[in-house]
Formats: C-alpha cells, sequence, structure tokens
C-alpha cells in the first residue's frame, strides 16, 4: 500500500448502504483503513418500523418508531463495537440520521418495529422518545391531505407530510432536545458526522438550533474541540423555490446536480461531451465546491427513487459507471461519496423498475445476510461492493495523494478524449469518443517511469507493475494511447504509482 505523507488527505466516504454493523467493522480493520478510506456511511441506526408488505423493503429504515439503536443492521452494543473498531482502524462513522419523520401515518398500532417498542401511527404515540401528537405539524400543514401536494409552496415542504411520513414539529423545544439527544448518543460513541435526511423538509432555522446541541466529538478517538461533520441532503435540481444555498450555512449539501449532469455527458446524451467538463463546477450552476457533497449515484437514485432521473450511472453499467466515479475522484472539485450497493432483482417496466423496494440480501426470517469475501477481493452474495473494485479503490488513493493540488494541465480534443492533473502528483487520461486516443501530453509529473493504476497497479514489491506502463520524460510529457474498445478505456497515474 502507498503510504500518505503529511500533505496528503482522506477524503473518500463510502456509504456501505444496509451492512450489518458486525461486517462493516471487518471491512475497516481489513480494506478501508489499509486503502486510505476517510469514512462510512452507515444506514439509519434507529429503530423503524417492520414493514411486511412489500417484504422488508430497504425504504423501511426511513421509518423511525424510536431512537434506540437497534435495526436490521444490528444491535446497539454491535453498533458500539463497529464505531470503536473503524476508528481504530482510522476510519469514520457517518451516521444517516432520519429527523425529519417518524412513522407512515398509516403504519398502525403495535410493536412490529425492529427493537419491539410500541408505538401507534394513527394516534402519534412514540412512548420510547416519546413523542405524542402535540410533537407533530398537523396545526402548521394547510394542505387538505395533510401531505406535500406541491413543491413550489415553501411552507408545505417543511411542514406537511413527505409521502404520508409523520411530520415532527422542529420547533418546539422538547422534539430538538430529543432529535440532538438522539444524535448525541451517536456522538458520544464515536461518530464523527451525519448525513442528514430530508433537509429540505425542515427549516434551517430548526436545523441550526438542533446542530447548536451536539456535542463536539469523543476525545477517545479526536482531538478536542472537534464539530461532527455534517452534510444535509437538500435535493436541489433547480426550478423549485427552496435551495441547497439556504442549508450551506450549516454543513455541507449534497449536489444532485453532479450525477445528473456527469450522468448525461459520459452518456453523450444530447451532444454533451467530455470536453465540456473543463469548466466542471461552479460555472455549471453547481454550489461552490467547499460546500458540496458528491456522488455519481447513491441509494435513492439508483433505483428510481429521489432525484437525478434516468441519466443517473450505476454499477448496472459499469464501464460507463468506472468512468464516471473516476472522473470525480481524479477531479478537485467537492467531497465525495461512494455508493456500495447489493444487487437486486430489477424488473424495469416502462422505465419503473417493479423491485424498486426490495431489501438487502436476506434470510427468510428477514435479517441481513453477511457480505462474504471471495478470495480475489470481491464479494460475493449479491453484494456488489463497487468500493473493492481495484478501479475505483486505485483512485481513491489517487485523490488521497493529490489532496490540496490544483487542477492542471487540461487537455481535450474537443469531443470525449480529456486528460488532467493534480499540480505534481497525479495525471488522468479518458478516451469515450469511438476512435483511439494517442497523444504525447504535459502530465506535470516529475520524470520517470509510473504504472497506471486502472488497467493494474504497482506490486507489492514496488518495482513491478501488473497494467501499462507510463514513461514521463525529463520535459514531463508522456506517450498515452487508448484504444475505444478496452474495457477501461482511461489511464491514471500519481506519485505513488511511480515504479
Ligand atoms: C430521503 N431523503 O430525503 C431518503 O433518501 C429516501 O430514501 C426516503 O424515502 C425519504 N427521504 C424519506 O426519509 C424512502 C423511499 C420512499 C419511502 C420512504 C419511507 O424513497 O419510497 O416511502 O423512504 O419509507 C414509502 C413508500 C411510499 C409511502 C411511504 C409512506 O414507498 O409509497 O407513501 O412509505 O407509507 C404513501
Ligand atoms: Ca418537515
Amino acid at each position: 500500500h502507498y503510504h500518505c505523507s503529511t500533505t496528503c488527505g482522506t477524503t473518500s466516504i463510502v456509504h456501505l448502504f444496509e451492512w450489518r454493523w458486525r461486517d462493516i467493522a471487518e471491512e475497516c480493520e481489513n480494506y478501508l483503513g489499509p486503502n486510505g478510506f476517510d469514512a462510512v456511511q452507515i444506514s439509519p441506526p434507529s429503530e423503524n418500523v417492520v414493514v411486511a408488505q412489500p417484504w422488508r423493503p430497504w425504504w423501511e429504515r426511513y421509518q423511525p418508531i424510536s431512537y434506540k439503536l437497534c435495526s436490521r443492521s444490528g444491535t446497539e452494543q454491535e453498533l458500539r463495537d463497529m464505531i470503536s473498531r473503524c476508528n481504530k482502524a482510522g476510519v469514520k462513522i457517518y451516521a444517516d440520521v432520519v429527523i425529519n419523520h417518524m412513522c407512515s401515518a398509516s403504519a398502525g398500532e403495535g410493536r412490529r418495529s425492529t427493537c419491539g417498542s410500541y408505538f401507534n401511527a394513527s394516534k402519534e404515540e412514540f412512548p420510547s422518545v416519546p413523542y405524542s401528537a402535540s410533537h407533530f405539524n398537523d396545526d402548521k400543514c394547510t394542505t387538505a391531505s395533510g401531505n406535500i401536494e406541491n413543491y413550489q409552496d415553501i411552507y408545505q415542504v417543511r411542514d406537511c407530510r413527505l409521502v404520508g411520513l409523520l411530520d415532527l414539529a422542529h420547533r418546539k423545544e422538547h422534539v430538538r432536545e430529543r432529535v440532538a439527544s438522539y444524535m448525541n448518543s451517536l456522538l458520544d460513541m464515536g461518530v464523527a458526522g451525519f448525513r442528514v435526511d430530508a433537509c429540505k423538509h425542515m427549516w434551517p432555522q430548526d436545523l441550526n438550533a438542533i446542530y447548536g446541541q451536539l456535542h463536539n466529538l469523543n476525545t477517545e478517538w479526536f482531538p478536542e474541540g472537534s464539530r461532527p461533520f455534517i452534510y444535509q441532503e437538500v435535493i436541489d435540481l433547480g426550478g423549485e423555490p427552496i435551495k441547497a444555498s439556504e442549508y450551506s450555512g450549516l454543513g455541507h449539501v449534497t449536489e444532485f446536480k453532479y450525477g445528473a449532469k456527469l450522468g448525461s455527458v459520459i452518456r453523450r446524451w444530447n451532444r454533451d461531451k467530455l470536453a465540456d467538463l473543463k469548466t466542471f463546477g461552479e460555472s455549471w450552476g453547481l454550489m461552490p465546491s467547499n460546500q458540496a457533497l458528491v456522488f455519481v449515484d447513491n441509494h435513492d437514485n439508483q433505483r428510481g427513487h429521489g432525484a437525478g432521473g434516468t441519466s443517473i450511472l450505476t454499477f448496472w453499467e459499469p464501464r460507463m459507471y468506472k468512468m464516471a466515479v473516476a472522473f470525480m475522484l481524479a477531479h478537485p472539485y467537492g467531497v465525495t461519496r461512494l455508493m456500495s450497493s447489493y444487487r437486486w432483482d430489477r424488473r424495469l417496466l416502462d422505465g419503473k423498475d417493479q423491485n424498486d423496494w426490495m431489501g438487502p440480501p436476506s434470510y427468510p426470517d428477514g435479517s441481513t445476510k453477511p457480505v462474504p469475501i471471495n478470495p480475489d477481493g470481491s464479494c460475493g452474495g449479491d453484494w456488489v461492493c463497487e468500493h473493492r473494485w481495484h478501479q475505483i479503490r486505485n483512485m481513491v488513493t489517487f485523490r488521497n495523494v493529490a489532496h490540496g493540488q490544483p487542477l492542471s494541465n487540461w487537455w481535450d480534443n474537443g469531443e470525449n478524449q480529456i486528460a488532467f492533473g493534480r499540480g505534481d502528483r497525479g495525471f488522468i487520461v479518458i478516451n469515450n469518443d469511438d476512435c483511439t486516443l494517442d497523444a504525447s501530453l504535459q502530465t506535470g509529473m516529475p520524470a520517470g517511469c509510473y504504472c497506471d493504476v486502472i488497467s493494474g497497479q504497482r506490486t507489492a514489491a514496488g518495482t513491478g507493475c501488473t497494467g501499462k506502463r507510463i514513461t514521463v520524460g525529463e520535459d514531463g510529457r508522456a506517450r498515452f494511447s487508448i484504444k475505444a474498445s478496452e474495457e477501461d478505456p482511461f489511464v491514471a497515474i500519481h506519485s505513488g504509482s511511480k515504479l
């Protein structure tokens, strides 16, 4: 492994979607730490409603019943153990927190919840928190259905029910205190931050008040006075009055335009082309880089939920997907998040997936299956593990090595062949045209022989290379040749891949 000097960072978050805590702990120790991943985004750790119709969908975890910490991913004890082992391995944990709402108004009554806590959805009673009817926004919402009906009206987007989910009244101190105390229990256990779900549906001033009550990070693992890293899910593709920028003063914000636009460019839709990416960033209508959390796909839009539309690339289209992820990791814009998925029985009917609800690989009793690791390092049993694809893993290293370096030495052929560097630390060349790329390009890198980390990588001894060898001359130039038919039509070299 390439060990970073003090100037490089750990910069990539991986969402281990629906993984069990026990498997995440092992992954931190065996893979993520050694490969320089910064952090894991975990699925919501809070107690949720158990949905049987359809059978145990992934989205039941977005319907909290209480802030007790048992879920399909494991027990509170397993969560605690995982957080501590990941921190020890140098991998932070960011928890997905669902705080806008509780379960669906039609979820019924009883103890069909992941810790067995009693609830009564129609009476809005959640005694394990506790919340009762006065802690919800019914008095504020003015739509006939009680649901959000029109996204042009900022009041209903914040104060009415999102797809029928009971909407919490964060203006009330009790609700703020309960939410903050949930987040604080996670901070005290050692999490380093949060993905905050559905922020568009909460008032920025209320979130500000909640964040203000949060503890510093646990000093067992983090420097005294460290604040949690917060990234807020706000779906802003333009065209609605609520803007992502209303939230950027409070923390990072998801940039949904990023994956939608990058997908369109790589698919070469509407004459979009790679050469256009020369100016990718703010001038495209994206938020400032230092506020943005970026991703090619997420757990929603990889299956047609949430937003992004049909241009979104996923593991189902691996060749284009790897190109998109490599571009993202090489390019300095934003904080990057990778998706790690499971495969499901996708059934597209008129563009809509009939099985978009399907949960993770599981046993008949509904419990989630472990993630088996094959001898070749890939995952078995329908776990896709994009983060273990060597092209993606090696680009995570590229991003760490290039951290803090500006985009430099841009080149393109006016169409779909591009190249760019990151100061003198790394250089990537991508050929998404239908013809061969063959060019001598200024890399900005010190002279020497480098190993391409896409077609292979440097061997453990450091002198061998299982991929293409790239020679950078005294003048910084190197010749690159990439056929349009190659399995991965891109090449990347960095300081750590020097032979
Ligand atoms: C999010 N961000 O703002 C999550 O990223 C997204 O995955 C969540 O929706 C959403 N907000 C609420 O937390 C998912 C899923 C929905 C699902 C909800 C609640 O995309 O389809 O809604 O979780 O589980 C489901 C049903 C829907 C039904 C609703 C209430 O799919 O048809 O609406 O439950 O019963 C009547
Ligand atoms: Ca709300």
